[in-house]
């Protein structure tokens, strides 16, 4: 894919108000969710629940991609036709999680780096023949109070986000950069702002040195929100208001869309603060989601693994994708949560 044509991914998968479904739960994640209804994690189990998650009608009104896991991308419709094409002609583009996980940092205790750049151009060449369009790659920076994180984590992890991101447009494939400051901890806001920010410039600067282009990758950040643990819980205007300072001096507006992560926030809060967000504008850059627990919990209480929930399941998945859509136009309210608003 030419240059056009990852620029035209990145716009095509944000425009109207749309969003990212991030569906990319590794098999230990997607097992943690299963185990929260009580469900066994098999391939069958797996594939049944993504089914329920790409075949809701009406979500290619508000999801313009979703995230599929390796697993998720070789699988099919109960009827055999694979995901990626079942998306493909509902007019949402498939992408796929490429990074194999966080794991420690050598030497750096409390630190974790995100492994997965050995064999990733050959990996990349087999996605793209399955129909992968644009990738994902998810860095790890936590917070705590004994000098957490360092310059070197924040580095390494930059530095490794550049290089996948590198591949990613060498191989005609938009990279997603996902650097996530995590929302555990006691932590105030003002130290995520702090922290974000470090993150960053670093790889702001990554991808500059190693040619990435701007206009060919959407960045998925974390909003600049206060510790879970944090006494000093921040308002939705302050989480807003940092966060867009914090994006506006670090993040050039040449990238076509911002995606966040919800990284742990309620369903609501997660749509709340993207609303509040998009009420501020104009931005240089579409703000948008790519939710995974803000969007997927709703469904999976109403489901419970039961084939006789899959209405309800498929009906609260289009109402999360609706709010959060109407939140990417500045549109939505608290008060149009519950289960009788249309
Ligand atoms: C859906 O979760 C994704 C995969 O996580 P693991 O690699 O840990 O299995 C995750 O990367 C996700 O795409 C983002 O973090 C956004 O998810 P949330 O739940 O934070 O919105």
């Amino acid at each position: 894919m030419s240059s056009d044509e990852l620029n035209a991914v990145a716009c095509a998968i944000v425009a109207g108000h749309k969003g990212i479904l991030a569906a990319d739960e590794s098999g230990s994640t997607i097992k943690k969710r299963f185990d929260s209804i009580k469900l066994e994690s098999t391939e069958e189990t797996r594939r049944r629940y993504r089914e329920l998650l790409f075949t809701t009608e009406g979500i290619e009104s508000f999801i313009g991609g979703v995230i599929l896991y390796d697993e998720t991308l070789r699988q099919s419709t109960h009827d055999g036709m694979s995901f990626a094409e079942l998306l493909l002609k509902r007019g949402i583009v498939p992408g796929i999680k490429v990074d194999q996980g966080a794991k420690p940092l050598a030497l750096h205790p409390g630190e974790k780096i995100t492994e997965g750049l050995d064999g990733l151009r050959e990996r990349l060449a087999e996605y793209k023949l399955l129909g992968a369009k644009f990738a994902k790659w998810r860095a790890v920076i936590e917070i705590d109070e004994r000098d957490i994180p360092t310059r070197y984590g924040i580095h390494a992890n930059a530095h490794a986000l550049a290089r996948y991101a590198a591949l990613c447009q060498e191989a005609g494939i938009l990279p997603i950069v996902e650097p996530e400051v995590l929302m555990d901890g006691e932590h105030d806001i003002a130290r995520c702002e702090a922290v974000t920010s470090q993150v960053l410039e670093a790889v702001f600067t990554e991808l500059s040195a190693h040619r990435v282009r701007f206009e060919d990758m959407l960045l998925k950040p974390n909003m600049v929100i206060a510790g879970k643990k944090c006494a000093q819980q921040a308002s939705v205007q302050q989480v807003a208001e940092a966060t867009l300072r914090c994006l506006k001096r670090y993040v050039p507006a040449e990238v076509p869309g911002i995606i966040f992560l919800s990284g742990g926030q309620s369903a609501e809060d997660a749509t709340d603060h993207l609303n509040a967000m998009n009420t501020m504008g104009p931005h240089p850059w579409p703000v948008s989601f790519s939710y995974g627990r803000a969007l997927q919990a709703p469904v999976l209480a109403a489901w419970q693994g039961q084939e006789d929930n899959v209405a309800a399941a498929q009906k609260a998945h289009l109402m999360r994708c609706r709010l959060n859509s109407l939140a990417c136009a500045g549109e939505y309210a608290r008060t149009m949560e519950g289960p009788d608003h249309p």
